[in-house]
This record gives C-alpha cells, sequence and structure tokens, in this order.
C-alpha cells in the first residue's frame, strides 16, 4: 500500500502538536497545529461567539418592562455580560487569522450557526428568571470544561466567561425563587416558563452523542473535554434538586433517580424539534436574524467613524 511521504519537517511540527495535546498543554496562535483543528475551532469558537450577541435578544426584549428599578439594573447588567462575552469570544477567534467581519459576514448569510436555544420566545418575565437558571446553567455545564480546551485564547476567555455565567444563573434562580415564594399566579408563570424552556435547555448540548459528527474528533484534540450526552446528564443531575428546593416541576414524566448508574434517567428530547431550529425553522429564528441584520446596518455609521479614526491615528503615528 503506498502512503503520501510527509516532509520531514511537517512531520516534526506535527509530531509537536501530538505531544502538546496528549501533555494537556496548550496551544498558542503561533504554534503549528493541523488545518482541521483550526477549522474546528473556528467554527466552534465563532458560533459561541454569535450565540452570546443573538443570546442578547430574548431577554434584552424585557428591559424595557423589567417590574422594578433592581430588576431592570440585574437584566441590563446580564445582557451587557452577554455583549462583552461575545467580543472575548470574537478577540480569540481573530488569534486563529480570520478576521472578525468574516465572521460576522457568515453568521448574518446563514454560513455558521448559534445557539438552538435562542430561538425560542420570552413570553413572561418568569423567562428571564429561566433563562438564567436553566440556560445559564446548562452554558455553565458545557462551558466549565472548556476552561480547559487545549487552545489557551479559548480556554482563558472561558475562565473569565464562566465567573460571569455564575452571576447569571444565580440571578436567575433568585428571581424564580421570588416568584415561587410570591403568588399563585406567580408560581403558575415559573412553572409555564419551566415547562416551556426544559427540553430546548437540553438540546443545548447538541445531538446525542451516536449523531454527532464532530464529538470525536473534537476530544481527541482536546477542543472539547466531555461529549455531549455526559454534560447533558451531569446537567440533569445538578438540576433536578434546584428544582425540589424551587418547587417546581421538570416536565419528564421519565425523569428518576437510578441508584445502579448513580445518575437521573431521564427521557429522550424530541430530537426532530433540535434539527428542525439548527436548520432556521425554529419558532423565532427568522426574527433573531432579522434583528441581527438591522443592528448590523444600523451600525454601520460606527464601524465607518471607527474605521477612519484608526487610519487617521496610525498616519499621525507615522508622520511623527
Ligand atoms: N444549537 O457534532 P456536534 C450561552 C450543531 S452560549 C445549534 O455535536 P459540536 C450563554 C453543531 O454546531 C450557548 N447548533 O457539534 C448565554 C454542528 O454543526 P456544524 C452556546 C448546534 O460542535 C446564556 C452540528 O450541530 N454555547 O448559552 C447545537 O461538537 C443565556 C453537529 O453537532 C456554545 O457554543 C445547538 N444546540 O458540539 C447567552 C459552547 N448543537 O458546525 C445568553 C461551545 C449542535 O458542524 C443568555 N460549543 N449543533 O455545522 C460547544 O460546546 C459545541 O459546539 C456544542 C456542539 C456542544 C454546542
Amino acid at each position: 500500500m503506498s502512503t503520501t511521504p510527509v516532509e520531514p519537517a511537517e512531520a516534526a511540527r506535527q509530531a509537536a502538536f501530538d505531544a502538546t495535546i496528549a501533555h494537556h498543554d496548550r496551544i498558542e496562535p503561533r504554534d503549528w497545529m493541523p488545518d482541521g483543528y483550526r477549522k474546528t475551532l473556528i467554527r466552534q469558537i465563532a458560533q459561541h461567539a454569535h450565540s452570546e450577541i443573538i443570546g442578547m435578544q430574548p431577554e434584552g426584549n424585557w428591559i424595557g418592562r423589567a417590574p422594578s428599578l433592581r430588576r431592570k439594573a440585574i437584566l441590563l447588567a446580564k445582557v451587557q455580560d452577554e455583549a462583552g462575552h461575545g467580543l472575548y469570544l470574537y478577540s480569540a477567534c481573530e488569534t486563529l487569522g480570520i478576521a472578525r467581519s468574516e465572521l460576522v459576514d457568515m453568521l448574518l448569510s446563514g454560513r455558521q450557526k448559534y445557539s438552538s436555544i435562542f430561538n425560542y420566545p420570552t413570553l413572561s418575565y418568569a423567562d428571564v428568571g429561566t433563562i438564567g437558571w436553566l440556560v445559564d446553567g446548562a452554558a455553565i455545564c458545557n462551558q466549565v470544561p472548556l476552561c480547559r480546551t487545549s487552545y489557551g485564547p479559548y480556554g482563558r476567555a472561558m475562565i473569565r466567561i464562566c465567573k460571569e455565567e455564575s452571576f447569571h444563573q444565580r440571578q436567575g434562580y433568585e428571581l424564580l425563587r421570588t416568584m415561587m415564594d410570591g403568588t399563585d399566579a406567580q408560581r403558575a408563570m415559573v412553572q409555564e416558563s419551566v415547562d416551556r424552556f426544559w427540553w430546548p435547555s437540553l438540546m443545548m448540548f447538541g445531538p446525542p452523542d451516536a449523531e454527532s459528527p464532530n464529538t470525536e474528533q473534537s476530544m481527541a484534540w482536546g477542543v472539547k473535554r466531555n461529549s455531549n450526552d455526559e454534560l447533558r446528564q451531569k446537567f440533569v443531575d445538578m438540576t433536578v434538586p434546584q428544582a425540589q428546593a424551587l418547587g417546581v416541576t421538570l416536565p419528564d414524566p421519565a425523569l428518576r433517580w437510578n441508584a445502579e448508574r448513580d445518575h437521573h434517567d431521564f427521557g429522550e428530547p424530541d430530537w426532530s424539534e433540535l434539527t428542525a431550529v439548527i436548520r432556521g425553522n425554529g419558532p423565532c429564528n427568522t426574527e433573531r436574524m432579522a434583528h441581527r441584520r438591522a443592528a448590523h446596518e444600523d451600525g454601520a455609521w460606527v464601524r465607518e467613524a471607527a474605521t477612519a479614526f484608526a487610519a487617521r491615528s496610525a498616519a499621525k503615528a507615522g508622520a511623527r
């Protein structure tokens, strides 16, 4: 059998990369990396950044209708954090040799995805609490292991993001706790919101491992540290006692403790729904993208002004 000859220099670079991965050390922007590794990181980090930016919309929808000044201040801070997360992640992605404008273009043209969860509507103020509790809770489960991802700039961005996500989750839980201690109508509002967000939150972890085309290679490269199903299970195990403490019912009749497995058993999410949402056919996909395109167009003058200012500053610095 004939094999393609590998240049000695390339073989040495590949060996150095493999050794770094095997030692759980970090790959840094100037290190050599295989094309597939670079492409995988650009895909995942960019989709993560897009998710943070699109993820501002469902909650942003409630800033003007927050029930008190305190709730408004908390929600404003949270949504601003999400913008910040998007910026750290776009910056981490740019270290891989791709321009932010190109990443934004890929989002706006539909060539890159963002998390399915942000294509669901926010119908009541309880949804702000549920997003904090369940959606940020799922995000934390998924992102804490990413602090140890093999690519340095991504892992370092994740450390800061996870600290802020913890605050987001707590504010969501605290909001729901307050509502659960309120009136019957408020309790019903929380339960209705949890009923709508439970299954979409489980889908945030991606398709089941057997149908996840990227997991095996991403784990071999240390980009992902756990599989989709492992993290989904961790999230369920973490959330069930919190639901009990809150006094809400998770809408899954199959949910029960399995002492043999030392984990909760739970029902199968409707994977055809995840596929439909990822393909653009979720309840709010069209609205979310239309809003993002309009915001991008509205911001054109800011980008032009910043570019002109940067060019003038560079020219002045050159003249000095
Ligand atoms: N939605 O082979 P896999 C947040 C796609 S941030 C949409 O398993 P992979 C903070 C996947 O891209 C939430 N698409 O893929 C916040 C792939 O398509 P591609 C975002 C999905 O990459 C809270 C295909 O399906 N977090 O919540 C989804 O190995 C509150 C096959 O899937 C991150 O991005 C989905 N749910 O695993 C903000 C974390 N699942 O690209 C505001 C980083 C899968 O081949 C408010 N990302 N797909 O065309 C990851 O950990 C991974 O990328 C996974 C997917 C686990 C999401």
